[in-house]
């Protein structure tokens, strides 16, 4: 049996890394990467093709529908918050019309194979805007459909793709003659801050988390943009994959929304940098909070509410705060450095 081709836009960023890895152990397919930037050398063998390209080049999309019958795409190409805000035009071209490019793509080769294919859409908390912190506070765990006005270019993008994604898996062409042909299954996962042992993000804003423990591990200084009370929710890039892959396993029929909250923890910036401090007790943090990105994290909810996830498809972390560092992090990050 010819094996399944699975198509993964920004390869080489930091859930691509950790998604080739794990469908090259876990999962017989056939991965065509895609990504502006090369491929990190360690991940060119689990592809079957690595292409380095824009989503924005239809040409080049348009040959990936003629050459493969692609069953899921995992559309993870993006520009990320702190980012986007520098260039917001250029990041709403990426961010949207890339993702606009590839739900194309997607109907295209649902239409052409006569059943969906899949749509793997990671969004993120950067979704939601919450106007000041005593809102913030009493948001309490936050649904999907919730302080939807989010205040960054990514955030009103993600929101946006979310609503295309529904768009063209429940509304498109339904007026044209051709209704009642196979459209696309996209499933849409709202991603908290993500934290992995092996790769540091670039242009974030949950990136201090990260950038902290990666700094300390290196025996370098680390200078926190955001101030020490500040909470997001976070999560271990293990946990990240696994959520993805749950989604993208569970029977349609099971899925009450096509948008699922997950999460695993939710530290303050002071919290992370104790643990830290306890691994790395040279480590220098300082907290110089930066005006713009604290804006940004404080609009973002402290917690959000994942019970759909865990109603629909039994999502539960594997990692919560105490063994995401001490199991995960910051075991693998002393062996790394
Ligand atoms: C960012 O900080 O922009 C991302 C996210 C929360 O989506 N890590």
């Amino acid at each position: 049996m010819r094996k399944e081709v699975v198509l993964i836009t920004g390869a080489n960023g930091e859930i691509g890394h950790g998604l080739i890895h794990h469908l090259s152990k876990h999962r017989d397919v056939m991965i065509v990467a895609l990504d502006v930037q090369p491929l990190d050398e360690k991940l060119t063998h689990h592809c079957h093709r690595f292409i380095q390209g824009d989503i924005l080049d239809q040409m080049l999309l348009g040959r990936l529908v003629v050459e493969y019958e692609i069953r899921t795409i995992y559309h993870l190409a993006s520009i990320l918050s702190t980012k986007a805000e520098y260039n917001p035009e250029t990041a709403h071209r990426i961010n949207v019309e890339g993702t606009l490019n590839l739900l194309r793509l997607a109907v295209e080769q649902s239409q052409w194979q006569g059943r969906p294919v899949k749509f793997m859409y990671p969004s993120s908390i950067a979704a939601y805007g919450i106007p000041n912190l005593q809102c913030k506070e009493a948001a309490g765990r936050v649904k999907e459909d919730e302080w939807l006005a989010p205040v960054t270019m990514y955030g009103c993008n993600k929101l946006y793709c979310e609503h295309l994604g529904r768009y063209y898996s429940r509304h498109y062409r339904q007026l044209a003659a051709d209704s009642g042909q196979a459209t696309i299954d996209f499933r849409c996962i709202r991603f908290p801050g993500l934290i992995s042992a092996y790769t540091i993000p670039t242009g974030g804003t949950s990136d201090y988390a990260p950038e902290m423990l990666h700094a300390a591990a290196q025996n370098e200084d680390y200078d926190c943009f955001v101030r020490e009370d500040t909470r997001l929710p976070f999560m271990a890039m293990p946990d990240a994959i696994k959520s993805l892959l749950m989604l993208e396993e569970a029977p349609r029929e099971s899925l009450s929304q096509l948008i699922y909250n997950v999460t695993s923890f939710n530290p303050t910036a002071r919290e992370i940098a104790e643990i830290v401090k306890g691994a790395f007790p040279q480590s220098q943090i300082r907290f110089r909070p930066h005006p713009s990105r604290q804006r940004i994290v404080d609009s973002w909810p402290a917690d959000v509410n994942d019970d759909a996830a865990q109603k629909d498809w039994g999502w539960k972390p594997d990692y919560n705060q105490e063994n995401a560092f001490q199991e995960y992090l910051i075991p693998v990050i002393q062996k790394r450095y």
